[in-house]
């Protein structure tokens, strides 16, 4: 029996029709379909957030100069504000409010009699003693459910005080994990402050779409990106902001690290204002170089791509001692890597560089084409035909690479075509890796005992269990704290926290503390 069987093999016949779905065996030169984007059944210890998380925790909640009320109780209004990593610097220009946790704190009475008024009297205390240029309001499942009409309140407020205000209505229930919430902030972001300020466009301005800074990997980014010579109109939306949101659509060109959380935006901005957008990976040296030199190939400017591989040429310099010393002290070692959506594709690559071989891997809340990739491949390449199919390519790494070459640009730009470009986990990982898509607790710790990998990166839910299984983790959503990871320097930060967790032997001398004695039975008996 292989190592799937044996997990699934556990389950009721209900819970194994719908989980051998849900986890696959890689198999090199197979189409390797997985289910993904479904609901989780109820019951299962899954590790998805809800649609409020995707839209207030993660898209709109870095965003510093924006009072952003919750309208719900005060447990959803902390979980939102407290537990993702938003850094941010505010400055004379620019207010900065992430340290407060705004809320209206919905009472029992409020559910009966309705939340409207509160809310109202919220915004009036916000507008008295902060004096925002931007309020969001984000509701929770009560308020759908009770009906109170946040988007009246915003539109009266709007009024009433000459400020923007924008409503989100992304209850909890609403679809079947964050992902229907990113979807949610993209919409009310484009349709109410994208494109709303008066910014005179600027020479070689990108935008940078779902970069959220955690552990300040947007700063590393934009650091390497400002030396080459590009100017940054806003990055959505890690140290983010409402002021220079307003001018994103001033922008050449937009670049995508997370697809999976901004897509719309990006396809959006493409629809309304012709902006081309790029997917690019900041994570891992060569994707890194890959995507800075896509970039230079956009703007087709020789001074630029010189720029560009100076650049490169130095930062990769400034590391290369270390990355070396790293990849002997991880030479043949195994992870496991399950996050949300985007990082754990974008993780795979950096790892692989170090000599890391990832064995198991999956997100929360992925869709298919996170898994799979997409190439948008025109049919004809004829000036007459502007045809273009999106194919799902299955895993052929010779044929998979989905970031543009420069000759491709130009061939696309010749033609008149979007530059559109995808990347997935097909392309990255292994053979014979072991993938579950809305990974549980169940699953994650049988497949750890069955493959035991030298390090498991995921998130606060799983840490702890895994640690005391005697595995070393690392947070991949927080960073445990540490990073930057992104860019070069990250890559470097990265390497150093993965050697010292994975060499330090201190998870295996640990033994738990009920292997070597009955202590529900214990305690009881003491009562
Ligand atoms: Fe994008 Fe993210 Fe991710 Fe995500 Fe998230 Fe996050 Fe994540 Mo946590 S936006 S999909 S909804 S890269 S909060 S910064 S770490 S699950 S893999
Ligand atoms: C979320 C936010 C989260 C949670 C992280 C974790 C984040 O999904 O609501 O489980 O460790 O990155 O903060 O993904």
């Amino acid at each position: 029996m292989d190592s799937r069987d044996k997990v699934l093999d556990q389950y009721s016949s209900k819970l194994y029709k719908n989980r051998k779905e849900h986890v696959i065996q890689i198999e090199d030169g197979e189409s390797n379909v997985i289910a993904a984007d479904t609901r989780a059944i109820p019951g299962i210890m899954t590790n998805r957030g809800c649609c409020y998380a995707g839209c207030k925790g993660v898209v709109i909640g870095p965003l510093k100069d924006v009072v952003q009320i919750v309208h719900g109780p005060i447990g959803c209004s902390y979980y939102a504000w407290g537990t993702r990593r938003n850094k941010a610097k505010g400055d004379e220009n620019t207010k900065n409010f992430l340290e407060y946790c705004f809320s209206t704190d919905m009472q029992e009475t409020d559910i009966v009699f309705g939340g409207e008024k509160k809310l109202k009297k919220a915004i009036k205390e916000a507008v008295e003693i902060f004096d925002p240029a931007c309020i969001m309001i984000a509701s929770t499942c009560p308020v759908g459910l009770i009906g109170d009409d946040i988007h009246a309140v915003a539109a009266e407020a709007e009024e009433m005080y000459n400020i923007k205000v924008v409503a989100f209505s992304c209850e909890g229930y609403k679809g079947v994990s964050q992902s229907g919430g990113h979807h949610i902030a993209n919409n009310g972001l484009m349709k109410n402050v994208i494109g709303t300020g008066d910014a005179k466009p600027v020479k070689y301005s990108i935008n940078l779409l779902g970069e959220y800074n955690i552990g300040g990997d947007g700063w590393e980014i934009c650091r390497v990106l400002k030396r080459i010579g590009y100017n940054i109109v806003s990055v959505m939306t890690g140290d983010g902001s409402y002021a220079e949101m307003k001018n994103a659509h001033t922008a050449d060109l937009n670049l995508v690290q997370c697809h999976r959380s901004i897509n719309y935006i990006a396809e959006m901005l493409k629809t309304k204002y012709g902006t081309e957008w790029l997917k690019v990976n900041f994570i891992g040296i060569e994707g890194i170089k890959q995507s800075l030199r896509d970039v230079a190939a956009f703007f087709n400017d020789p001074a630029l791509t010189a720029k560009t591989e100076a650049v490169i040429a130095d930062e990769e310099e400034e590391i290369a001692i270390g990355m070396v010393y790293y990849k002997s002290m991880l030479k043949d070692k195994t992870a496991a890597i399950y996050v949300g959506g985007s990082r754990t594709h974008h993780y795979i690559n950096l790892l692989k560089s170090l000599g890391v071989e990832v064995i198991l891997a999956g997100y929360e809340f992925a869709h298919r084409d996170d898994y799979e990739g997409r190439q948008v491949l025109p049919l004809k390449m004829d000036a007459d035909s502007k045809n273009i199919e999106s194919i799902t390519v299955v895993k052929d790494p010779a044929k998979y690479r989905t970031f543009h070459t420069e000759e491709r640009i130009k061939e696309l730009k010749e033609a008149g075509l979007p530059i559109e470009s995808y990347d997935g986990l097909w392309a990255d990982i292994a053979d014979k890796a072991m993938i579950t898509d809305d990974y549980n607790q169940f699953e994650t710790e049988a497949f750890l005992k069955l493959l035991k990998p030298d390090i498991f990166f995921s998130g606060i839910k799983d840490k702890y269990i895994v640690q005391r299984s005697g595995v070393p983790s690392r947070q991949l959503h927080s960073y445990d704290y540490s990073g930057p990871y992104a860019g070069f320097k990250g890559a470097l930060n990265f390497a150093r926290d993965v050697t010292l967790a994975v060499n330090t032997p201190a998870f295996s001398l640990v033994q738990a503390p009920w292997k070597s004695e009955p202590t529900l039975i214990g305690n009881l008996g003491g009562m």
